[in-house]
């Protein structure tokens, strides 16, 4: 009695994942098995109803945006929670769920845990780049109570799971600048990157000595047109587009030559979903995953845009953000995310052009 008790609760926790991430998949499957297996229907459908939600911190900007739709699709809506400290939620978020959330408030941030048993968060809050060199003190305040705030709620089991985003601003000027690998020198020189170097240690240190599930990617530059980027220094890969298609012409705050690692968004959001659906063991790297889409300079890029718009045209004025970008690598090596947790990009630089001449809505500008 004991050893089938057992194996019912083994198989039924396979059900549980399996019913979190895959929803729909997952109502098909217990249909079919209803009439055989009516023990193992009703058992896990009980704990589906009770699965933890999930809630993404600072959704209104870049990646919070897409993420949020994309855990939706995955997820359902019910069972995903967006909140910015924004007290409405951003247009494109306007059908979901939402709440006004400031994530260096711990207690607030608990009590959201608490009221709608929240059990992963994506905590996306941060301030960029070219952003926190013109506000360190806040910048490290945001970006670091923030990341404490919710590691502290794994450490003590409030939560089971947390997404936490590093950036190729872990690098510095001394770093190997071709193919940057994952283990390397790192002596970033941005209040930015600094924090999320600092953030890595963290994240690994919580989860050594913890057991805290952190799971973490270095993002580099990413490129979308849902919403509008803010306060990067790989901002210009995606205000070009706006400006293309407004008046054909984009003055750019970089240098022609400086090559950038870059992704587009789509693959962005599914390296992340990715890295959160896989199993822990998989996860060997728990400070963050060095992650590489295409790497190509403004010059590159300009190319790419005018082979589809003719006539379009481009000057340099590169601007305090030029020093930044110089610090960061031109590519990455992301071999261990590709042998860890299966990651591949989709979109090389001619797809992405494509895509964001198709969709880019100028009249935002
Ligand atoms: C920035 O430019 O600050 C960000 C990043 C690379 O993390 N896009």
């Amino acid at each position: 009695m004991f050893g089938s008790n057992r194996i019912l609760t083994k198989i039924s926790c396979k059900f549980l994942a399996f019913s979190h991430r895959r929803p729909n998949e997952y109502k098909i499957l217990c249909y079919r098995t209803h009439s055989t297996m009516k023990c193992l229907y009703s058992l896990p459908n009980i704990l589906y109803n009770a699965m933890g939600k999930i809630l993404v911190i600072g959704s209104a900007g870049q990646i919070g945006t897409e993420l949020v739709l994309a855990l939706e699709k995955e997820y359902g809506k019910s069972n995903v929670i967006a909140s910015d400290v924004k007290p409405e939620p951003t247009f494109a978020l306007r059908e979901s769920n939402y709440l006004a959330l400031d994530v260096m408030n711990a207690e607030a941030l608990d009590g959201v845990v608490k009221k709608y048993g929240v059990s992963e968060i994506y905590l996306l809050a941060a301030l960029l780049s070219a952003t926190a060199e013109k506000n360190p003190d806040f910048a490290w305040k945001l970006n670091m109570d923030g990341l404490f705030n919710v590691l502290n709620l794994a450490r003590y089991k409030k939560i089971e799971k947390v997404f936490w985003p590093s950036s190729i601003a872990v690098f510095g000027p001394t770093t190997p600048k071709d193919m940057t690998p994952q283990s390397t020198i790192m002596e970033p020189t941005t209040v930015y990157g600094i924090s999320k170097q600092s953030g890595e240690q963290w994240c690994n240190y919580y989860h050594c000595k913890y057991g805290v599930d952190v799971r973490s990617i270095r993002y580099p530059g990413l490129i979308s047109y849902t919403s509008l980027p803010g306060g990067g220094t790989t901002d210009y890969a995606v205000d070009i587009f706006y400006h293309a298609k407004k008046s054909n012409s984009y003055t750019c705050y970089l240098s022609e030559n400086t090559a950038l690692p870059m992704m587009y968004m789509e693959d962005a959001i599914r390296a992340t979903i990715q890295i959160m659906q896989s199993p822990a063991e998989n996860i060997k790297i728990r400070t963050s995953y060095n992650l590489a889409g295409m790497s190509f300079t403004p010059k590159l890029l300009a190319e790419a845009i005018t082979e589809r718009l003719p006539g379009f045209g481009i000057n340099y004025a590169p601007d305090f953000r030029q020093k930044i970008a110089d610090s960061w690598p031109n590519s990455i090596d992301d071999q261990d995310a590709k042998n860890d947790w299966g990651w591949s990009m989709s979109y090389d630089l001619s797809a992405m052009v494509k895509v964001m001449l198709e969709n880019t809505d100028e009249s935002l500008l």
